[in-house]
């Protein structure tokens, strides 16, 4: 423990980082009519975001990144998938199963 006490307080700018981020609250995307609503959603850096499944048919989340920044499993009716975006940047996702449904997330 001394040890570790000695490596935190040495670093102050990485502490105080920290606070800030776990500070964010989490941010819900809901998905419904085949639709993620919002769309769009603009978040800061180490937010949280939520999508919610309450169709009544099922859905997915997946990244268009290459590589893949994140993919869901299928989510059933009231389901919900959770990811933590660190980095600031645009994240562009669909569905896998109606590739017409896209959304995005932008971080920064
Ligand atoms: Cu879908």
């Amino acid at each position: 423990m001394q040890s570790r006490r000695f490596l935190l307080a040495s670093a102050p700018a990485l502490l105080a980082a920290i606070p800030m981020a776990q500070a964010q609250q989490p941010a819900t995307v809901t998905i419904d009519d085949h639709d993620y609503a919002p769309r769009e959603l603009r978040v800061a850096p180490g937010t949280k975001v939520v999508w919610n499944n309450k169709d009544d048919t099922p859905h997915n989340v997946v990244s268009t990144d290459n590589p893949r920044a994140f993919r869901s499993r299928i989510l059933d009716t009231d389901e919900v998938f959770e990811f933590t975006f660190a980095s600031p940047g645009t994240y562009s996702y669909y569905c896998s199963l109606h590739p017409h449904m896209q959304g995005r997330i932008v971080v920064g």
